[in-house]
C-alpha cells in the first residue's frame, strides 16, 4: 500500500509541475474581461487572476488610478510603472491547477496603454523609453508563459455606454475618443499584428451581445481553453 501512496504522490507532483495552459483574456474597457472571468468560476481546476484594479485604486491609501486620470501628464509615469510591477506579479503567479485564466497582461499594458500615452505625449519620451525599457528586459529574461490570447471584441460605442452605465467614479470624464483609440490599439495588436510579436494564438469572441446572450458566445471558447484540464 505505502508504494503505491507514493506513487501516487509522485504522479500529483509531476502534474503539479507541468506549466499551466495560460490564457489572457483582453478587451477594450468595459468590453466585460470580468464577467468572462466569473464565468469560468463554474468549471473545477481553474486559476482566475482578476486584474489587480483594486491595488492601483489603493496603494498604501494611494488612489492611482485617480490620479492618473486626474493629471496624466505628472501621473502617467508611476502609474504604468506600478501597473507592469502588478502585471508581472499575475504572469509569475504559480498556478496549482491545468488552466490558469488572466485578466490582461504585461503586453496590453505596453501595446494598448503605454503606447497611447506615448502617442499622445501624455509620456515624456524619456519616460516612454524607461518604461520599454524595463517591458524588453522582462520578455528577454523572465518568461511569461502565453497559450492563448481571448479577445473580447467590441464596438466603442457600445462599450462607452457601459463606462458611463457602470459608473466607476475615476472613469467618468473619459472622453470616447480615448475607447475609439484604445480599440484601434487592440485591434493592431491583436488582428493587425503591427507589433513583431503577439504572444499567442488569438480567439476573437463578439462582445458586443448583451449580458443575456454573451453566455452563448463565451460557450464558444470552453473547448479550448479546458481542453487541457478536461
Ligand atoms: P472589464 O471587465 O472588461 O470591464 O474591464 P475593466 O474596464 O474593469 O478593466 P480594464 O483593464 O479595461 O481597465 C482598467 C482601468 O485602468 C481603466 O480605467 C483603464 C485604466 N488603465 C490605464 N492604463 C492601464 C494599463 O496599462 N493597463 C490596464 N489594464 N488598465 C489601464
Amino acid at each position: 500500500l505505502s508504494h503505491l501512496t507514493v506513487a501516487s504522490n509522485i504522479s500529483k507532483m509531476s502534474a503539479n509541475n507541468v506549466k499551466p495552459f495560460t490564457v489572457f483574456v483582453e478587451g477594450n474597457i468595459g468590453s466585460g474581461k470580468t464577467t468572462f472571468l466569473e464565468h469560468f468560476r463554474q468549471f473545477e481546476d481553474i486559476t482566475l487572476l482578476t486584474e489587480p484594479v483594486e491595488m492601483w485604486r489603493d496603494l498604501k491609501g494611494c488612489n492611482l488610478l485617480e490620479l492618473m486620470y486626474k493629471d496624466p501628464e505628472k501621473w502617467a509615469m508611476t502609474f504604468q510603472s506600478y501597473v507592469s510591477l502588478t502585471m508581472l506579479d499575475m504572469h509569475r503567479r504559480p498556478a496549482p491547477t491545468p488552466v490558469k485564466l488572466m485578466e490582461r497582461s504585461l503586453f496590453s499594458a505596453r501595446y494598448c496603454f503605454v503606447e497611447h500615452m506615448m502617442r499622445n505625449n501624455t509620456l515624456h519620451p524619456a519616460q516612454f523609453a524607461v518604461l520599454d525599457e524595463w517591458f524588453r528586459f522582462i520578455q528577454h529574461n523572465i518568461p511569461i508563459d502565453a497559450d492563448l490570447i481571448v479577445y473580447l471584441k467590441t464596438s466603442p460605442s457600445i462599450v462607452y455606454q457601459r463606462i458611463k452605465k457602470r459608473a466607476r467614479s475615476e472613469e467618468q470624464c473619459v472622453p470616447l475618443s480615448y475607447i475609439e483609440e484604445l480599440h484601434r490599439l487592440h485591434e493592431d495588436w491583436l488582428i493587425n499584428r503591427i507589433h513583431a510579436e503577439c504572444p499567442a494564438p488569438v480567439l476573437v469572441l463578439d462582445a458586443d451581445l448583451d449580458l443575456s446572450q454573451i453566455t452563448d458566445e463565451y460557450k464558444r471558447s470552453e473547448h479550448q481553453i479546458l481542453r487541457k484540464a478536461v
